[in-house]
């Protein structure tokens, strides 16, 4: 079942191919300390194509004419080994799970690769990556090159397959919206229980754990990046990630975190008050940013280009920044001197998919592209007033975004993380709830009835 939505894949990788080979490397393994390895993550390109988790692995795909071939190099089956490690898929499930028409140990890989290159024109491969897989590439060129007077030839052209790639990335199939949808799901359900297991006191750190811990029993295998939990003049670092604070009681809280599901990553900001009630001047900076995040949100249709949600999202801070009494003079003359920059300084948001920052171009030569059906962005406006004499004083310490994922439709948009209370009144009513977080915890794995 599984192998088909990649041979669907891999079918419209090669429909975009000219005649040639197209190679793709597993990601490699890392070490952490002694023998002891980073748990491992496979790269986002070869997953999409082949489904395969494990790494040591090389998928080649051929095409010639109207024949197309999948071929894996894998890790070979190897009982002693597997005794530690687990079973492995080994040639005979790369052949039978993952619907390769030939499968071969990665160590034969450097041997037949000459064979593979043989009288073929091109070769979709990226290199940069790996040396010692670059060296064998340009080894197997040129040792073809080295045959020229036998009549063989090696690849003339040198393509990079991102290119097709990472345009099929941008717009999700079915199947990655599904485990999109899923990933945003469990990502809702753990910023819910966050905002009613915060306690003025607590550690970044274990409300960041309340997060994980709810991402993890709720089936997702791993984060999408680091949790961001970061509660008063911490909110004001965009990426502070070292959660190490103790939360005040007059802090607001800033989380940004995303679980992943089926290598797909959510990406969901909020911004709630560590003591269930909003005040101000947070308040003020909260409505502000919320404005501007629905008024981009609104703006989310295909054909919009990029950049007009990012000046969407941006008129609506400039006003906020005038009103707030933090700039002066008109918005268009705020937006044409980069006057707002040091209160926002990053973009609207990015593409999501299976890396949080996902592949797909932001410009089309010089011109921001247009939204396509089917591409994810994050819509993620915030004001930051970093404690220093560049933020007017009553704002010092005052970190706000907010962060939904919103897929676009034929028609406009879908936004993936709706139902997440983002009113600053819905907020507080979610945090006044009933039941403590704390008492309530039961497993959500065992099914009851
Ligand atoms: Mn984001």
């Amino acid at each position: 079942m599984a192998s088909r939505l990649y041979s669907g894949r891999r079918r419209r990788f090669m429909d975009r191919m000219k005649d040639g080979v197209a190679i793709f490397q597993s990601a490699p393994t890392a070490s952490r300390n002694g023998d002891v390895e980073h748990p491992y993550r496979q790269d986002s390109d070869f997953f999409y194509l082949t489904g395969f988790e494990e790494p040591g692995a090389i998928a080649v795909l051929s095409r010639s004419g109207r024949k197309r071939t999948f071929t894996l190099f894998v890790q070979p089956n190897d009982p002693e080994m597997e005794v530690w490690t687990g079973r492995k898929a080994g040639m005979d499930g790369a052949v039978e799970k993952y619907g390769a028409n030939e499968a071969y140990a990665r160590t034969e890989f450097a041997e037949r690769l000459p064979g593979i290159l043989t009288n073929r024109d091109r070769l979709y491969v990226r290199f940069g990556k790996d040396t010692d897989f670059d060296g064998t590439v340009t080894r197997a060129i040129e040792a073809l090159k080295a045959e020229a007077r036998k009549g063989v030839f090696g690849p003339w052209e040198l393509i990079d397959p991102r290119r097709i790639l990472w345009d099929m990335r941008l717009c999700k199939d079915p199947q990655e919206i599904k485990a999109l949808e899923k990933a945003c799901e469990i990502t809702k359900a753990a910023f819910g229980s966050a905002m009613r297991a915060v306690r003025p006191g607590m550690g970044e750190w274990e409300l960041a754990a309340v997060v994980e811990f709810e991402f993890r029993r709720r089936g997702s295998p791993r984060i999408g990046f680091e949790t961001i939990c970061a509660s008063g003049a911490n909110a004001t670092t965009l990426h502070y990630i070292s959660n190490d604070s103790r939360i005040g009681a007059d802090y607001l809280v800033l989380i940004d975190a995303g679980a992943e599901y089926q290598m797909m990553t959510a990406d969901i900001s909020r911004t709630f008050p560590a003591s269930g009630r909003f005040s101000e001047p947070g308040l003020t900076v909260y409505k502000w940013v919320l404005e501007a995040q629905k008024a981009a949100i609104a703006a989310v249709r295909p054909g919009v280009t990029y950049r007009e949600v990012h000046e969407t999202a941006l008129n609506v801070l400039c006003r906020g920044l005038k009103s707030m009494g933090v700039l002066k003079g008109s918005v268009a003359k705020i937006i044409e001197k980069g006057a707002y920059q040091p209160f926002f300084m990053h973009r609207i948001g990015h593409w999501l998919g299976s890396d949080v920052h996902d592949v797909g171009a932001y410009f089309d030569g010089s011109k921001s592209i247009r939204l396509r059906p089917g591409a994810v962005i994050t819509i993620e406006p915030g004001l930051y007033f970093p404690v220093s004499d560049k933020s007017p004083e009553h704002l010092r310490g005052i970190g706000v975004r907010i962060e939904d994922d919103v897929l676009v439709t034929s028609k406009g948009n879908r936004v993936l993380t709706e139902g997440l209370p983002k009113e600053p009144a819905e907020i507080e009513k979610w945090m006044a709830g009933p039941d403590s977080w704390w008492d309530g915890l039961k497993p959500v794995s065992i099914k009851r009835g």
